[in-house]
């Protein structure tokens, strides 16, 4: 039986924060679930290109707003509390937050905790306005 709190995972190695998301990882591959949990945050104002060719990921927003781009077809998705997506083919794409967006994150294979961006698919491209609300 595994029991933790997103505080016992703050301010460790597994609370991995770049310029445009903070991902606080509470479960691990190491931990034999066969998946990987994160709570992250989305900073507001920024747009992250994201392409996980080798996971993948559902993720459920429960605060903030957004939206999300495919970049094979530039459909976009407004993402708000209760939104959740499935990156069930490997999609590309732009992840966009007007709002702190705190997402749910589930990784198929796991993570292993040494991800951290421009690694695993993940590019920040750009960090617009920190105060965007
Ligand atoms: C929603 C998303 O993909 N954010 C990027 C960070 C990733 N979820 C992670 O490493 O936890």
């Amino acid at each position: 039986m595994i029991v933790k709190r997103l505080q016992d995972v703050i301010g460790t190695e597994n609370d991995v924060d770049t310029e445009t998301w903070n991902s606080r990882r509470l479960l691990l591959k190491h931990e034999g679930m066969g998946f990987s949990l994160h709570d992250t945050i989305i900073k507001a104002g920024t747009e992250t290109l994201i392409w996980y060719r080798n996971h993948l990921e559902a993720v459920y927003c429960i605060e903030g707003e957004g939206e999300i781009e495919t970049t094979d077809d530039g459909k976009i998705y407004p993402i708000s509390a209760g939104t959740v997506y499935a990156l069930d083919k490997n999609d590309r794409h732009l992840l966009r937050a007007t709002k702190d967006m705190r997402m749910v994150c589930v990784f198929n294979p796991p993570l292993t905790g040494q991800e951290v961006h421009d690694s695993e698919g993940v590019y920040p491209l750009v960090k617009e306005d920190e105060n965007a609300a």
